[in-house]
């Protein structure tokens, strides 16, 4: 008993100072359930900050029954490794890209088909409607638990520290930097560029030493993970949309009585609508700030885009590996014919 108490002492010492989050001893102690948080985000970013928060809430409408720590900036392994921790339990919680939880569960990388949203309105549309609907459910069958609203990563768009990227042409031999998953490399490999899959962690050190010439990330990450300071030129391509669904542990989750699991994810899933947005505020001053901070911005128009990838076969090859309904959930949301 007493070795035990130290032991949580000691773990609870530790993950307060790992994660930056200040929880008093007694806290963590106290709590009947003490829950890990892991995500691969700055501390700056708005998924952290409204995950905080509510967990905070959490902590409080389950009179500290419930405590959720959280570990941001990669700090308990990559996604790939978290993404096994998520599933052996050695985490509880994690929030990842649809296109890299598609190494686990081929079809929810639908919404990272290239160019399928016009706008933010198509996307939350599809994702709190059919489309999201449909990829939760392939995400229940790989035993995972998933919240219903999915968080903002944003429009992805391409910096480099060599050049513009204006046409597809600007692609070619492209070392670019790709997070691990099939349909990131798919994409760049039929732009004819040179990608390399490597995680979030090891992305700004992959650019300040060349390993890599570029990379593609929404704005709010290139800013809160200081990719400014080692890239030079930002394309604005829009090129796919991205976001981070909230994932669970089963075992975990079912441990928790049902009343803790609706306060669980009652405050996730506002929490998600509050850190859309957050980003959508990032967004509309973001271009300005990072110019300021040296970046060379310039816009592109989609169809040559487009149209490099349907030349290379990307849309049939991908409407083949999702299956006809997948695919046409996708189209339906995405307004018409894809590819
Ligand atoms: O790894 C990335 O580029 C990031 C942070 O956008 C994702 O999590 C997909």
């Amino acid at each position: 008993m007493k070795l035990s108490r130290r032991a949580l002492l000691q773990a609870s010492a530790a993950t307060a100072t790992l994660g930056g989050f200040h929880l008093g001893r007694g806290e963590a102690q106290n709590a009947e359930f003490t829950y890990k948080y892991a995500h691969n985000l700055q501390v700056t970013h708005p998924v952290h900050i409204r995950a905080s928060e509510a967990a905070e809430k959490i902590r409080q409408e389950t009179n500290g029954r419930l405590v959720i720590q959280i570990f941001p900036s990669s700090q308990l392994g990559s996604d790939t490794d978290m993404l096994s921790q998520v599933r052996s339990g050695g985490i509880d919680f994690f929030t990842l890209s649809p296109l890299i939880l598609s190494t686990l569960v081929p079809n929810a990388s639908l919404n990272g088909i290239g160019f399928a949203f016009a706008n933010y309105d198509a996307v939350w549309k599809a994702m709190d409607g059919e489309l999201g609907a449909y990829v939760r459910g392939q995400i229940g069958k790989a035993n995972l638990v998933v919240m219903d609203r999915i968080w903002d990563n944003g429009f992805r768009q391409m910096t480099s520290s060599k050049g513009p990227i204006n046409t597809p042409d600007d692609l070619k031999g492209f070392k670019i930097r790709v997070p691990v998953s099939p349909l990131w490399t798919s994409m760049f490999t039929a732009f004819q560029s040179a990608p390399a899959s490597i995680n979030f962690a090891d992305v700004y050190t992959s650019l300040q030493t060349k390993i890599v010439d570029g990379q593609e990330n929404p704005l709010a990450i290139i800013s809160t993970a200081k990719l400014y300071e080692v890239q030079k030129y930002c394309s604005v391509t829009n090129h796919m949309w991205d976001g981070f669904w909230f994932l669970a542990n089963r075992r975990a989750w079912e441990r928790l009585p049902a009343d803790l699991r609706e306060i669980v994810a009652k405050n996730l899933n506002a929490a998600a609508i509050l850190q859309r947005a957050d980003v959508a505020q990032l967004n509309a001053g973001l271009r300005a700030d990072l110019t300021a901070k040296g970046m060379i911005f310039n816009d592109t128009k989609a169809d040559p885009f487009r149209d490099a990838l349907r030349k290379a076969g990307f849309y049939a090859e991908w409407k083949k590996k999702y299956g006809d309904e997948a695919w046409s959930i996708l189209e339906k949301a995405s307004g018409g014919t894809l590819g």
